[in-house]
């Protein structure tokens, strides 16, 4: 069922208090992926506040959907989505990437409730999710897995191996996103190495495509629940994000892809998120 409009201004308020979230980890840390955190915060919004079947209270419960953080830096996003869903107190997220803390700058299943893959280096999130959603066949249950990638990863050879592996075995209960922020490290993916036409390629290797703005719930929630019809192939879902959202003076801006933050700063990023000056 399509999102209603009081839905979608729930999520957009919880992203609003999530990107405040990540802002305070990013300070906590003393430095984060904070810009590609930023730009897939409405995905990961719409996905766990909305369309995951999980228990936070029994991270688990084997029959809960799956979800694989491919761009494994963007742990400072899903460890601030993981506390507020309650797998574990939002305390400990003040020990962020520090020595000793469960949670290193990229996140750990066998350490951090809540998280189903460890992820970090680029490239291999998609296979492990066709190998999840493999799993869920052979053993006839019918959980989803959900895969988020930047688009620089896609930069990857191991990602369109693992685009193969789906769309030969047919895999319709795998939903992929890209997070198109059109930024990777370094600059632009167009002028590092280009991708497109991104849309055409994964055509090409037998998905189903949606384009959508990764900011629009609206989109967003047509866009998974058209995935979730689809019978006979994984899906991509292509979200145009801004890298940087929410908070302006970050926004498409390459060097926030990791950045320090100090309370200063802190305070104009949070004023900017929740409507105030950039
Ligand atoms: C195999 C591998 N190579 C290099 C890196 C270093 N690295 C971390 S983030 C990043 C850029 C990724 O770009 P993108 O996927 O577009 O991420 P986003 O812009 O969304 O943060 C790179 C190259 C890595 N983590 N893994």
């Amino acid at each position: 069922m399509p999102l209603s409009p009081e839905e979608i201004r729930s999520l957009q308020a919880k992203a609003r208090q999530l990107r405040c979230d990540m802002v305070d980890v990013t300070v906590w840390a003393g430095g984060a992926h904070i810009g590609g955190a930023l730009s897939m915060t409405d995905v990961l919004t719409a996905l766990y506040y909305h369309y995951l079947n999980v228990k936070p209270a029994e991270p688990g419960w084997p029959e809960r959907d799956r979800f694989v953080l491919s761009k494994g830096h963007g742990g400072v996003g899903l460890a601030a989505v993981l506390a507020d869903k309650g797998y574990y107190s939002k305390d400990l997220l003040k020990e962020f990437n520090h020595f000793k803390s469960p949670f290193g700058m990229h996140l750990d299943g066998n350490k951090v409730p809540g998280v189903d893959a460890s992820t970090g280096s680029l490239g291999h999130g998609l296979s492990m999710s066709v190998g999840m959603a493999l799993g869920a066949r052979f053993q006839k249950q019918s959980w989803r897995t959900y895969c988020l990638l930047g688009d620089g990863e896609c930069n990857e050879g191991s990602v369109w191996e693992a685009a193969m592996a789906a769309h030969h075995y047919k895999i319709d209960t795998l939903t992929a996103f890209t997070d198109r922020n059109h930024m990777m490290i370094d600059g632009r993916t167009e002028d590092i190495m280009s991708l497109e036409p991104l849309a055409e390629k994964w055509r090409a290797f037998g998905w189903e495509v949606r384009e959508i703005d990764g900011h629009d719930y609206a989109q967003i929630g047509a866009a998974i629940e058209g995935a979730q019809a689809t019978k006979g192939a994984p899906t991509m879902i292509i979200c145009n994000t801004v890298k940087g959202k929410g908070v302006g003076f970050m926004e498409d801006q390459v060097k926030w892809h990791y950045g320090s933050i100090d309370s200063e700063l802190a305070a104009k990023a949070k004023a900017s998120i929740t409507g105030g000056a950039s």
